[in-house]
């Protein structure tokens, strides 16, 4: 609509075309008004009966809520009107009429359950809190995207059906690839490593992954978007510090340029970007600092992955976000290095959020030998990787990187609940569609 005017942008003394949805008629018997409502905001517009003409008012007061409406007239001050101006209508137009019965009312005035919002997930986008989390996911990934240039690293976009899994065999979702067996890809490690050693030298990427997750959870999906960043010539050290200051620059972006949104969600007054170094915490230290807390029942030991309830206690402790480093190697994968001076230690990292794992990455095993080896420890068959291990025999610089959840970025950001706040269309155990 070439001569379109946002209700925001509305002006008194303008004579505009504004077009949206159906908020609200209210009917005061002389004089009715509707509440239009688009992207920016929402609009009054008035109507007298015995002053106008009967076929406009007529369809004015008997549009249903949430039909779509163009509405043309004079835009005029208006104290009392909800944004200080309203809409004298000469015309307006039903573009498309919406069935009175509406499975959740969009005006947030009766509240529907996780569910059924996400059945009607278009109805349920037009309540400006869920529309507010979509747009501060989408500043995220534009603050992230820059930060990345920045660094000097390359946006590339890798295949999501694959051969083989990467981050563990028991989560793969199979599909058919003419007739062979695939899978929908779990991770774009292999595919990221393998540009590092290409003159890309230092990429990232923003993608779907696949994982047929054992359980439904607040904070598993079975198909997430992940944030991956690989480069060459660096260490873990190095890639915690980039893996850092991406958080950093996703909470700067969204404090500074997403205010409106936060107010909706209830978050303006103690949103806050991060400040000073996160720090690093060996897994040692976590496990110490974890038993001593005393909220587990049992003490945790060197080589067990931190539970939920151990994260959590870590987390109150701590207080903000934190690294986790130096996990034993068996609990990390077969791409991550060890360290030379001792093989049960390895170079991997966590990034936590006091409530949940963030990012998984690491330093990674770029020597041949040492990798294939990785492979036969982890039982893994090196031949089913050779497009992989190969490139590893023609120069493979010494690397590092890491990934995040961006689903988790967003949750633990807005301090959301459930994972499948954060998401369009989530894919989980129960649901497939929409
Ligand atoms: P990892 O498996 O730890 O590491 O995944 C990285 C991050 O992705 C998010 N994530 C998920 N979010 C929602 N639902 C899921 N099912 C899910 N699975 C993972 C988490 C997690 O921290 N290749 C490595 C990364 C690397 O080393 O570069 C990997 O995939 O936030």
């Amino acid at each position: 609509m070439k001569d379109r005017t946002f209700t925001a942008d509305a002006e008194p003394g303008d004579h505009a075309t504004v077009a949206g949805w159906v908020h609200e008629v209210r009917d005061l018997g002389g004089i009715a008004f509707l509440i239009l409502r688009d992207k920016t905001g929402k609009i009054q517009v008035k109507f007298e009966k015995d002053e106008m003409d009967d076929e406009l008012v007529e369809t004015g007061i008997n549009v249903q809520r949430e039909s779509v409406v163009q509405v043309t007239g004079d835009v005029e001050e208006e104290e009392r009107a909800p944004t200080g101006v309203e809409v004298t209508p000469d015309s307006i137009e039903v573009m498309a009429e919406a069935d009175p019965q509406l499975p959740l009312d969009p005006s947030g005035k009766v509240d529907a359950d996780l569910s059924t919002r996400l059945d009607n997930r278009t109805l349920d986008a037009r309540k400006p809190e869920t529309k507010a989390i979509f747009e501060i996911r989408a500043e995220v990934l534009r603050a992230v995207r820059e930060y990345f240039r920045s660094v000097g690293s390359t946006e590339i976009n890798t295949p999501k059906i694959v051969a083989t899994g990467t981050e563990g065999g028991t989560e793969l979702f199979p599909v058919t690839y003419f007739g062979e067996e695939a899978f929908m890809n779990q991770s774009p490690q292999l595919f990221k490593q393998l540009m590092v050693g290409s003159g890309l030298e230092r990429v990232f990427e923003v993608g779907p992954i696949f994982r047929a997750e054992e359980h439904n959870t607040p904070r598993h999906l079975n198909e997430a978007t992940m944030i991956d960043f690989e480069s060459a010539f660096i260490d873990h050290e190095e890639a915690m510090d980039v893996c850092e200051g991406t958080l950093k620059a996703a909470y700067s972006a969204v404090e500074e340029n997403c205010q409106e949104e936060l107010e909706l969600l209830g978050l303006a007054d103690e949103f806050e970007a991060p400040s000073g170094d996160f720090p690093r915490l060996t897994y040692e230290e976590a496990i110490e600092r974890i038993n001593a807390t005393g909220e587990l029942d049992e003490q945790l030991v060197w080589g067990d992955d931190l539970p939920t309830e151990g994260e959590k206690a870590l987390g109150d402790d701590v207080g903000g976000h934190y690294f986790v480093t130096d996990w034993p190697s068996e609990i990390k994968p077969f791409y991550i290095q060890d360290y030379d001076d001792d093989s049960e230690l390895s170079k991997g990292f966590d990034l936590m959020h006091p409530r949940m794992e963030l990012v998984s990455g690491g330093q990674r095993e770029h020597r041949y030998d040492a990798l294939v080896e990785g492979f036969k420890q982890q039982g893994l068959d090196p031949d089913q990787f050779e497009y992989y291990t190969k490139m590893f025999k023609y120069g493979m610089p010494p690397h590092a990187g890491w990934a995040y959840g961006v689903e988790r970025l967003v949750m633990t950001m807005l301090d959301l609940d459930n994972i499948r706040e954060a998401v369009l269309f989530p894919r989980d155990r129960q649901r497939l569609s929409p």
